[in-house]
């Protein structure tokens, strides 16, 4: 098990919070997402046997977000 924090532009409300933990927590493989909105990190618990940065950056893109990691 991994922990990483991404960079998220974009995310202003509370709407965006929930978009973005949800579409990584749907993720197999990913344990626990936590998104503060003020500094926009998103802490990502996760094993990397089965899912990787890319995945991960790819589901919060498909959000409508610009990550960085
Ligand atoms: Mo809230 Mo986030 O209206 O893109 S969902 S700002």
């Amino acid at each position: 098990m991994q922990t990483k924090t991404l960079d998220v532009r974009g995310m202003t409300c509370g709407h965006c919070k929930m978009s973005v933990e949800g579409a990584l927590q749907k993720l197999d493989g990913v344990t626990a997402a936590e998104v503060d909105l003020g500094s926009g990190k998103v802490d990502v618990t996760y094993d990397e046997s089965k899912v990787s940065l890319e995945n991960m950056k790819a589901a919060v893109e498909d959000q409508g977000y610009d990550v960085s990691a």
